[in-house]
């Protein structure tokens, strides 16, 4: 039996959509961050560091974005989430590192800048400068979609909704979209899947924005 923990509209968003896609049977246990349960000891026991995600997998606890999505891919193999041959797999790790090392620390700037400076006075620099470098950011997303039309051509993969969840962080702080228009028309796919669209409502996620429902919290 496999066990998800995730806060609605965080990077955990991401495996929770390749749960679906994977059709895999789950339980989803939502983590409050409104209520600090991330802090709390029962949620300690599970990630001494205190984030989602978390997957359990049986006996196995599995952190980290990047790391979960191997696994899904493992586990999974007939859902086809990732590439098939080494060079598109190196291809598809190289864009999941991306997406964790670079791009979500940088959108953090703009959602945390207090996990950057205590000095609360050069907190609006560093949101200014987040905003700066997460619009650079989206135009290389663009850019790399180009081909289309998925992130690595041809094939979904986990790196879509990966890099979704960073494209609807843009869309939540402000960040004009407009100009990129491959990554318009990639979001569109993306959200005509079940899937996507699925986790996306049920998380009142900002690319829906579906009248009525206000927009979760990003991080
Ligand atoms: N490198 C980790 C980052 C995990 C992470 O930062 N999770 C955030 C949500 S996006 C979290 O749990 N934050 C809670 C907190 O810091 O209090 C990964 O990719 O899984």
């Amino acid at each position: 039996m496999l066990t998800f923990y995730y806060a609605p509209n965080s990077c955990s968003t991401a495996a929770h959509i390749v749960l679906e896609e994977a059709g895999a049977e789950y339980e989803p246990v939502k983590v409050d961050f409104t209520a600090a349960e991330q802090h709390g000891p029962a949620f300690r026991a599970i990630n001494p560091r205190g984030k989602v995600p978390v997957l359990r997998d049986g006996e196995r606890t599995v952190t980290e974005n990047v790391a979960i999505q191997f696994h899904l891919t493992e586990r999974f193999p007939e859902a086809r989430l990732r590439p098939s041959d080494p060079a598109g797999q190196v291809r598809w790790l190289s864009t999941l590192c991306w997406l964790a090392s670079t791009v979500q620390p940088d959108a953090r700037h703009i959602t945390r800048p207090e996990n950057y400076s205590d000095d609360p006075a050069t907190h609006p620099a560093l949101v200014a400068k987040g905003h700066k470098t997460l619009t650079r950011l989206m135009g290389e997303l663009d850019a790399m979609l180009a081909p289309g039309p998925w992130i690595l051509g041809d094939d979904y993969s986990t790196a879509d909704p990966y890099a979704l969840v960073f494209t609807g962080v843009a869309k939540k702080v402000g960040i004009d979209l407009s100009p990129f228009a491959n990554i318009a028309a990639w979001t569109d796919r993306c959200i005509a899947r079940p899937a996507v669209r699925k986790i996306l409502a049920m998380e009142c996620n900002a690319l829906l924005n579906p009248p009525g429902i206000a927009p979760g919290t990003a991080d």
